[in-house]
Order: C-alpha cells, then sequence, then structure tokens
C-alpha cells in the first residue's frame, strides 16, 4: 500500500524539527488561507465630550473543538506553528482596509507583539500596506505590550522611531498589569499610556486604586503622554477616569467588541 506523498513531506519536517506541531496550529494556517478570522473592533470614546473617537481592532477565531481563541492566546498558537508574520499582516492589513471606509475623524488601533518588532521588515511592510489600502498614518495607533518590549529595549526604540516619523502614535498598552519598567517611558517614542483594566477596576470605590490612577495621569502629563483607560464597565469608573483626566477610554460600558458593520451603525448613530 503506497502513503501519499503529503503524508511523507510532513513526516519528514517534523523528523528534522523533532517536535510535533500541534494540529492547532495548521488549523490556523487554514484560517488564514480561508479568511475565515472574525475582526472585530471595539469602540473607543474622547473623555472631554463623549464622542467615539475610533476603535481597537480585535481578532477572534472560533475553533471546532477548541471553542473560541482570541489575543494572546492566538498570537502563542501562531508563534508554536511558525506563523506569527501572516497572523500579524493579516489582522493589520484586514483592520486596515475595513478603516479605511470610516470617516476621516476616527481612528483605528492594532495590537503589536513581541514578533512584530523583532522583525525586521515589519514596519516597512506596515507602512506600504498603509499606502496601499489609503489610510493616514496620522490616524493609526500601535497598541505595543510591555511584554514585547522586555527582550531587546534598544532595538524596539528604533524600530518604532521610523513608525512614529511617519505620524503613526505608539501606545503602551497594558500598562500597570506586567513587569513595568519606567525606562520604557524615557526610551520609547511613546504618544499614549493604556491602562490595563485590572488597574481601572477599583478607581470607583478603592482610595489606593485612585491614588496610583492619580499618579500615573500626573507623571503621563508631565511626559506629554495621552492616557487611555480599557475595560470600563461602570458609569463610576467612567465618571472617575474623566474626572482624573484620562484622554478617552474603552469598555463593556459603551460597547464590546463589534462586528464592522455593527460598527459602522455606531458610527452612523453617532452622527
Ligand atoms: O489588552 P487588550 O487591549 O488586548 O484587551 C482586549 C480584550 O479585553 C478583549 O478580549 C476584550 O473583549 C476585553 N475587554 C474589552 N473591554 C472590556 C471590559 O470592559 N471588561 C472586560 N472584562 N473585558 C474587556
Ligand atoms: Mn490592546
Amino acid at each position: 500500500m503506497s502513503i501519499p506523498a503529503q503524508t511523507i513531506d510532513r513526516r519528514a519536517r517534523t523528523d528534522r524539527r523533532q517536535v510535533e506541531p500541534h494540529p492547532v496550529t495548521e488549523d490556523l494556517a487554514d484560517a488564514l488561507t480561508a479568511d475565515a478570522l472574525e475582526l472585530l473592533f471595539q469602540p473607543q470614546f474622547r473623555s472631554a465630550d463623549g464622542a467615539l473617537s475610533g476603535a481597537e481592532a480585535l481578532v477572534r477565531w472560533e475553533h471546532p473543538d477548541h471553542g473560541v481563541l482570541a489575543g494572546d492566546a492566538l498570537v502563542a498558537i501562531s508563534q508554536s506553528g511558525g506563523i506569527a508574520r501572516r497572523l500579524s499582516r493579516h489582522i493589520a492589513r484586514a483592520s486596515l482596509r475595513v478603516a479605511a471606509n470610516w470617516p476621516d475623524h476616527l481612528r483605528l488601533s492594532i495590537n503589536v507583539t513581541a514578533m512584530d518588532l523583532f522583525d525586521r521588515t515589519f514596519g516597512e511592510e506596515l507602512l506600504a500596506m498603509i499606502a496601499d489600502v489609503g489610510f493616514p498614518p496620522e490616524r493609526l495607533t500601535l497598541e505595543i505590550t510591555e511584554q514585547a518590549l522586555v527582550a531587546d529595549l534598544d532595538r524596539s526604540a528604533a524600530r518604532l522611531e521610523i513608525l512614529s516619523e511617519s505620524g503613526i502614535r505608539i501606545a503602551l498598552d497594558d500598562f500597570g498589569a506586567g513587569f513595568c519598567n519606567f525606562r520604557y517611558l524615557k526610551v520609547l517614542p511613546l504618544d499614549a499610556l493604556k491602562l490595563d483594566r485590572a488597574m481601572i477596576e477599583g478607581v470607583a470605590t478603592d482610595d489606593r486604586d485612585l491614588a496610583v490612577l492619580r499618579g500615573i495621569v500626573a507623571m503621563a502629563r508631565a511626559l506629554d503622554l495621552s492616557v487611555i483607560a480599557e475595560g470600563i464597565e461602570t458609569e463610576e469608573q467612567r465618571a472617575a477616569i474623566v474626572r482624573e483626566g484620562c484622554h478617552s477610554w474603552q469598555g463593556y460600558l459603551a460597547g464590546k467588541p463589534m462586528k464592522p458593520d455593527q460598527f459602522d451603525e455606531l458610527v452612523a448613530a453617532a452622527g
């Protein structure tokens, strides 16, 4: 009985690498090819007047056995399968295409991983994509997680500098949740801090949480950085972060991550 050539090929590759790739990574590669990932947008609002100011692109993938996979889990799967580059570029291109149809006053935020920053060509490809899609770089924000920067801060800074010079804004994501290295604030060309929702949770009920928020906003102001609060779930939290001087916010209070056409409806309703 003959073994199909494809099977032999797959075994040969597996032997060379000495690791069995998890099948879910192959499913993810197929999903990328089939454009089967779901792209969602979570609205962001400006504190000053409550206006809709843009959205963060978030990706979600429903796997038949593993359920819904998103965020860090998807990134981890893509990295173990060697398709992190493909995933990042797919998300960037797909979200830029959607946002290119939004009115001019709305911004797009996309998440950037460690892999992206260490990949020499990521920045160039992103700038090419932006030009290709026709989305103004001034309306794009890259949200960088602290974890993405740890390995080589100087290199990350140099890569980000090029993007920053093109007009793209850089935000430090999940601020206050991980290893909070204050040198990032000195070295990186940052425009904004995005406060992790763990820092937001208690701002309306706990004096110490409020004191921490107040300190961070004061520091951000001294550094000429804007502050965005994520994970706003209650009116009390919203009122607290607005009062304390956060420039914008997002959270379930005003909108869960939604499909592009639902976001369009929100835009239309907001006038
Ligand atoms: O850290 P990052 O920006 O990647 O977080 C995005 C994730 O946070 C998404 O999965 C989104 O569903 C979730 N999220 C967004 N807003 C809220 C919120 O108000 N409350 C909670 N619990 N989760 C939220
Ligand atoms: Mn984010």
